[in-house]
């Protein structure tokens, strides 16, 4: 079996279309017919992004003051049709099919059958999933939940996937609190939490610094480990605009992503006519995974001694010295330690030329202002949080935190991901207002630190963990070592899934378990005071209002708000401080209880929601207000490089292709990098196969290098040749998923490290011609 399919015979000759463009048109309209509902789904897309309209369900980039007019992206679309689709899985659906059978489909079958429309209680005698009236599930669930925390209210953990609103996850916060833990593990674990972890430490807060208007007034941009064409696409209007004022885009990544090459912009028509799109990036680097530290190392290395020898000739300075002088603290010590760095130790392990990283750090040397931007190439690392110090230390050396074009931008995920965490979502009690709480809900919140994503999985290995609420998501498939927490997961006592649509976590049950359906944030939310608004926190900290503006896919579904203020009315004793039922008669009494929990962010809130632009979050290191410690911006050492692993260990990145969101599955082709057909791949340096005896699509079996005990196979795999770094391999999250070793994960943030797993890889079969 060959992987591509006999249409497309040349599987990995490089996609000659740029991002966007007629390819992208194509795209969305393919989804749109396969997801039926086309007319629904048009006139939602003339409202996506816009005043007045809803909040793009797909990634978290800013919403322009002035939106385009189509404010949307081929996957931001992608996303609208999925969600407005035509299926249905109704209770005759479950009817037909165990859960044995259904763990049998694909991923991508699962979540292709539709929407879910009902709610539903498994049923072990026949192992199925049985339809129920919402009253009695949220009783049941209610039940279980007491039971659960008289033994020991530690038991259960509340996770959050990043799409729900804020006004959804400030009571979902609260549920988890009143009943007792702070065991609010949220996607972030898995993603920008080293974000979180490193900022507050060098720049004095979690988030980015960059507003949508510096995109229009920097003067060179550095990328480091994101997809932009994929993962925050409509963040290409910015870059073409900056790259037509001649902006240099120095980019950092083991792969030539077709989104950072080049862009023609589908809603330019004298770029669909003619040729001639925007070259992205000016400078390549095709780093090896891991090696961001050594590659920063180079540049900075390269600005210290070129500032030193400007010195020395009473030349001008090449660093900003005032900033550093007046706003920082610890820069000695890093110059010390960047003049003692070898560049022979710099190019091994970053895999680029020395002449390279020099002509990147000339270009980042001239520019009045730089913005760094990045992604899970940086934060899904063990040295993740490190790797995130080392951007900021780059930018701090020409003072490009805090003023116009210049900042740290790492690219959120999840369209409210950032913003959960603002409202209290986190497991951490310090980052939580706890105090706040206690004096308006008049109740002694636990203090104790709660679970994480890892630690929630440690907790089902080991016991601990006995009920598992999961507003959104696909925890089973996303966490790591999905195979060794799969086997476990059935041991709980109780899972409850908040979800639109069916996939594999809601297979594995609890001894006692639920499904219930929710209205997605496209569709109109009625309430006893009539439809609602929601609102999300964007990736550059602006809070936006969001109408739904599609009716909803079933007459019988609840929102995700109405369904946790059940849960918490079914679960806990009445409390006349806490009106759930006023909650979700009138959303905006949800954020006047916000604003009272913290007055200054959300200042006016009600009022402010629908400003153009959004409402943007104060942001102290913006104006150069450093919250850290020493009241200074930090430098901070970057740790020695991560020790080598034997010769035949490769380093295994997982990638999400251009047609999934996360572990949704829309098509299995990847356009853009030329895989059709097929996402059991992986894609190799022809160096590497050739030491094993690979030809191309071979069967391989990757094997999981780890000192834990516990051995790790992935079967299943076609080995590809690609243009990848020398040691380097990439296959597809979810699928690799088993391959990544539960404690494998960013010291400091516990974020798995999914950009470099060691793996063995050897021959299983050849491919049949
Ligand atoms: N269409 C679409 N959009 C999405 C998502 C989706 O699945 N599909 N997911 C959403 C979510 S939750 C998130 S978090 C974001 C994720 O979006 P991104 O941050 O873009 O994450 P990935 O696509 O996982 O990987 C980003 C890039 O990192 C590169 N990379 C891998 N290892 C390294 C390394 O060691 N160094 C460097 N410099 N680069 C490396 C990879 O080649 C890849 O191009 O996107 C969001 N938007
Ligand atoms: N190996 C590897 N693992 C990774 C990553 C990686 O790059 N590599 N990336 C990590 C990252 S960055 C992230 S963010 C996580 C993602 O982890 P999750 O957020 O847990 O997973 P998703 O795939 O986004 O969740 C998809 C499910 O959400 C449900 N859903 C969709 N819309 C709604 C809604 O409006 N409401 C509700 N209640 N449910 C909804 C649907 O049932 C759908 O099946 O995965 C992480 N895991
Ligand atoms: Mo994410």
């Amino acid at each position: 079996m060959q992987p591509a399919t006999p249409d497309h015979p040349e599987p990995l000759q490089a996609y000659g279309q740029p991002a966007g463009g007629w390819g992208s048109i194509k795209a969305v309209a393919l989804s749109v017919v396969r997801e039926g509902a086309p007319l629904a789904t048009a006139k939602a897309l003339r409202q996506q992004n816009k005043p007045g309209g809803f909040a793009c369900v797909s990634c978290a980039w800013a919403k322009p003051a002035q939106p385009h007019l189509a404010e949307f992206c081929e996957n931001g679309a992608k996303a609208t049709a999925w969600e407005l689709t035509d299926k249905r899985l109704g209770p005759d659906f479950f009817a037909g099919h165990t859960l044995a059978a259904l763990r049998g489909f694909s991923d991508h079958a699962l979540e292709a059958g539709g929407r879910l429309t009902h709610p539903m209680r498994y049923d072990a005698a026949s192992d199925r999933y049985l339809a129920v009236g919402w009253d009695e599930a949220f009783a049941a669930i209610g039940a279980e939940l007491r039971a659960l925390r008289a033994d020991d209210p530690q038991s259960v953990v509340f996770y959050a996937s990043g799409r729900a609103s804020l006004e959804t996850s400030y009571l979902y916060q609260l549920l988890a609190r009143l009943y007792g833990n702070n065991n609010l593990p949220d996607s972030s674990n898995m993603c920008h939490e080293s974000t979180s972890v490193a900022l507050p430490q060098t720049i004095g807060v979690p988030v980015g610094t960059v507003a949508l208007e510096d995109f229009a007034q920097t003067e060179a941009i550095f990328f480091f480990g994101q997809n932009v064409g994929v993962s925050s696409p409509r963040m290409l209007h910015q870059l073409q605009e900056a790259r037509s004022r001649g902006v240099p885009i120095v980019t950092f990544n083991p792969l030539k992503e077709v989104g950072l090459l080049h862009f023609a912009n589908p809603q330019s028509p004298r770029e669909m006519l003619t040729p001639a799109e925007t070259i992205i990036s000016t400078q390549y680097l095709q780093v090896r995974n891991g090696g961001d530290i050594a590659a920063l190392t180079g540049l900075c290395k390269w600005l210290v001694e070129a500032d030193d020898a400007a010195q020395a000739a009473a030349a001008p300075r090449i660093l900003d010295a005032a900033f550093i002088a007046e706003h920082t603290q610890g820069f000695d010590a890093f110059a010390e330690q960047l003049r003692a760095a070898r560049w022979e130790d710099i190019e091994a392990h970053s895999g680029l030329a020395r002449a390279a990283l020099e002509q990147a750090a000339a270009t980042y040397a001239v520019a009045g202002a730089v913005l760094g931007v990045y992604g899970m190439g940086l934060t899904q690392h063990r040295q993740g949080v490190a790797n995130v110090q080392m951007l900021s230390n780059l930018l701090l050396l020409r003072g490009n935190i805090g003023k116009p074009g210049a900042g740290i931008c790492p690219v959120r995920g999840h369209s409210n991901v950032q913003g959960q965490r603002t409202v209290g979502i986190t497991e951490k009690p310090e980052l939580a207002p706890l105090d706040r709480l206690a004096q308006i809900y008049r109740f002694e919140p636990p203090r104790t630190p709660g679970r994480n994503t890892v630690a929630t999985c440690e907790g089902v290995l080991d016991g601990a963990v006995r009920g598992f609420v999961g507003l959104g998501g696909n925890f089973l498939r996303a966490a790591p070592d999905t195979e060794r927490l799969e086997a476990a997961w059935g041991r709980l006592q109780l899972t409850v899934h908040v979800a639109t649509r069916l996939n594999r976590s809601h297979l594995v049950p609890g001894r006692a378990a639920w499904l219930l359906p929710c209205l997605g944030r496209i569709e109109i939310d009625r309430q006893g005071s009539g439809p609602q608004t929601v609102t999300v926190e964007d990736s550059t900290g602006c809070f936006h209002a969001s109408d739904g503006v599609a009716e909803p896919a079933d007459p019988g579904l609840r929102s995700e708000l109405a369904i946790v203020a059940a849960l918490a009315q079914a679960t806990l004793e009445p409390r006349a401080e806490v009106p759930w039922a006023r909650w979700t008669h009138d959303y905006a009494s949800v954020r006047d209880a916000i604003e009272a929990t913290w007055p200054d962010v959300f200042k006016d809130f009600n009022a402010r929601l629908r400003e153009p632009g959004g409402v943007p979050k104060p942001n102290p290191a913006r104006e150069r207000i450093w919250k850290t410690e020493s009241g200074k911006a930090c430098f901070v050492l970057p740790p020695a490089p991560a020790s080598e692993h034997a010769p035949d260990v490769l380093r295994l990145m997982t990638l999400r292709s251009d047609d999934q969101f996360n572990t949704t599955i829309y098509s299995l082709d990847d356009r853009f990098r030329n895989v059709w057909g097929t996402r059991m791949v992986l894609l190799m340096h022809p160096d590497d196969m050739a030491v094993r005896g690979l030809a191309e699509g071979d069967a391989v079996l990757v094997h999981g290098v780890a000192d834990d005990g516990h051995p790790r196979r992935l079967p299943g795999l076609r080995a590809l040749p690609y243009d990848l770094p020398a040691g380097s391999v990439a296959g597809y999250f979810p699928e690799c998923n088993p391959l990544v070793p539960l404690g494998h994960h960013a010291e400091g943030s516990q974020v798995p490290a999914a950009k470099c797993i060691p793996v063995r890889v050897e021959r299983l079969e050849r491919a049949t011609p």
